[in-house]
């Protein structure tokens, strides 16, 4: 396992990141893929589903083609990118995996940023974190049978992990003909440090234990220290993680830092009630279906 880190001047912020993909202890084949374009603010993680190869190939596909976006001019392009990519694999693997007889398809979690704007556009149980003055938040919500239970008030989120549906998702690129994907969105504050995993790592590692690990200086010591948890508790599925902190670059004092620097945060007052339910940055009724 290799872990890649670096650093990024992105506009007004200097970007860290540090990314790793392992395949486990148990299986043989790696069907998780992941992207870091820190150049142009882009960073995905992709669980690949169906076996005999066809989970490797549709997480590459995805990552193939998030590669393959020009460097946007602004975050609306950049979204419609994103988008337009994400589609044409669905339309991809949906014609293939009707000829070979079995489904074709990958969960998708993607990061975007551009300037101080963050957004997050995933299908199926990747999940993407935000770690933000030492509170952690989950940005996405997992697309799961599991998930669904939750909501409904049928199972404890602390018997998630143990569930014998754990692994069925009810989005995925490939999946359907109509691609579903989620999107929310919000604002970045300088420190702010985001996660993108495949549930690899969240079937072992909780979310308050996250939060602790992922807290090291070294971003690339944090990912490592994560991956090694996963593994030592079993590491029954591949696991990948990225990590993202966003910084002001320096000489960056722009009107929009300043701004974030003067008013209230908004996540103060969030943490009482529910640490892990709010996005903060993002209003009340982000959620957006992009289908
Ligand atoms: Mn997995």
């Amino acid at each position: 396992m290799t872990i890649c880190g670096r650093t990024t001047r992105l506009g007004p912020l200097t970007v860290r990141s540090a990314a790793a993909t392992h395949v486990g202890r148990v299986r043989k084949l790696n069907e998780d893929s992941l992207l870091d374009r820190s150049e142009i603010g882009l960073w995905a993680v992709a669980d690949g589903m169906g076996g005999h190869q066809r989970g490797e190939y549709a997480s590459a596909a995805i990552v193939q083609a998030l590669e393959a976006i020009a460097a946007p001019d602004g975050a609306p392009a950049l979204m419609a990118a994103v988008k337009g990519g994400l589609e044409a694999v669905n339309g991809q693997l949906r014609f293939q995996g009707q000829r070979s007889g079995g489904p074709i398809a990958s969960t998708v979690v993607c990061l975007l940023l551009s300037g101080w704007s963050f957004a997050c556009v995933w299908a199926g149980d990747s999940r993407l974190y935000l770690l933000r003055d030492g509170c952690i938040f989950r940005v996405s919500h997992d697309h799961s049978v599991v998930q669904e239970l939750v909501d409904a008030g049928a199972l404890h989120p602390d018997e998630t992990a143990s569930h014998p549906r754990g692994n069925e998702v009810t989005r995925a690129v490939g999946a359907f003909d109509d691609l579903a994907l989620e999107m929310r969105q919000g604002r970045a504050q300088p420190g702010d440090l985001f996660l993108l995993c495949s549930d690899g790592l969240t079937k072992f590692v909780g979310d308050r234990e996250l939060s602790i690990l992922l807290a090291a200086p070294d971003l690339a010591a944090a990912v490592d220290r994560l991956i090694a948890t996963a593994l030592e508790r079993g590491g029954s599925d591949n696991v990948t993680v990225v990590a993202v902190s966003c910084q002001a670059a320096p000489g960056t004092d722009d009107v929009d830092t300043l701004v974030l620097k003067k008013r209230p945060t908004a996540i103060e007052g969030s943490h009482a009630a529910a640490p892990m339910a709010a996005v903060p940055g993002s209003g009340g009724n982000a959620d957006e279906s992009v289908q």
